[in-house]
């Protein structure tokens, strides 16, 4: 049995990554492939409960230390995730090291310095951006709550993750119905396990 895949979920805030990457994981297990949702931040963790007190503005942090909080968030996960991989699992990831940067990035901060204390970690075979205008976003359940659902700052990430995109990326319509958004995921998700299939390769570093 040969490694499951990486994929990943990308987009500004409210684009519907959680929506559809569940519904990923559901049809691929439907369909007999063995996959598991990933999300990050993991806010069930000591650190993703630093983490999730920062973003809900109820304690203060310095750019520098939340984002190297975020870091280690995926860095605690990687063990098992890269287990899981090897064992066959594919995993569908919910924000991942690009949001790590892009975020940071938006804040003014170092670009390289953003992407070194993720560098090493598993690369994703896939990622699948969902592109929505920070102002249509706006118009969706629950936005505006956390720290960084602000206009300017969403419009601003959105610039920073067209700047980090290579050809392992997708852009997909975020504002259309979400069965037509899951049925392109899934036909981009099954040319990439064929593909995979008949070309297997290892598992990638980040950001090598
Ligand atoms: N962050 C994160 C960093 O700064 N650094 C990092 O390293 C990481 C990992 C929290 C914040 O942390 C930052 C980025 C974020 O600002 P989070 O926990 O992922 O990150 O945020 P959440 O609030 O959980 O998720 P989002 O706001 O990003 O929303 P989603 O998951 O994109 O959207 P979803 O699926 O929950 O949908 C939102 C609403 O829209 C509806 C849904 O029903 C829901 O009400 N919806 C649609 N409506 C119409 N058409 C569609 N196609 C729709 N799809 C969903
Ligand atoms: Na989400």
């Amino acid at each position: 049995m040969g490694r499951g895949l990486l994929i990943v979920f990308e987009g500004c805030d409210r684009s519907g990554k959680t929506t559809q990457s569940t519904r990923l994981v559901q049809a691929l297990n439907d369909a007999g492939v063995r996959a598991r949702l990933v999300k990050f931040p993991d806010r069930t963790t000591a650190i993703g409960a630093m983490i999730d007190a920062y973003l809900r503005q109820k304690t203060q942090l310095s750019d520098q230390a939340v984002h190297l909080l975020f870091s280690a968030n995926r860095w605690e996960a990687m063990a098992q995730m890269r287990a899981d991989l090897e064992s066959g699992t594919t995993l569908v990831v919910d924000r991942y090291t690009f949001s790590g940067v892009a975020f940071s990035a938006a804040k003014r901060m170092d670009l390289k310095w953003c992407k070194a204390p993720d560098v090493g970690l598993a690369a994703p075979d896939r990622v699948f951006f969902l592109d929505i205008h920070p102002d249509d976003a706006a118009k969706r359940a629950g936005y505006g709550d956390e720290i960084y659902e602000k206009r300017e700052m969403q419009i601003e990430v959105r610039v920073k993750f067209f700047s980090l995109m290579d050809k392992s990326w997708s852009i997909v319509d975020a504002l259309r119905d979400p069965d037509e958004i899951h049925r392109q995921i899934m036909a981009l998700t099954n040319r990439a396990l064929e593909r995979h299939n008949a070309d297997p390769t290892p598992i990638g570093k980040l950001w090598t």
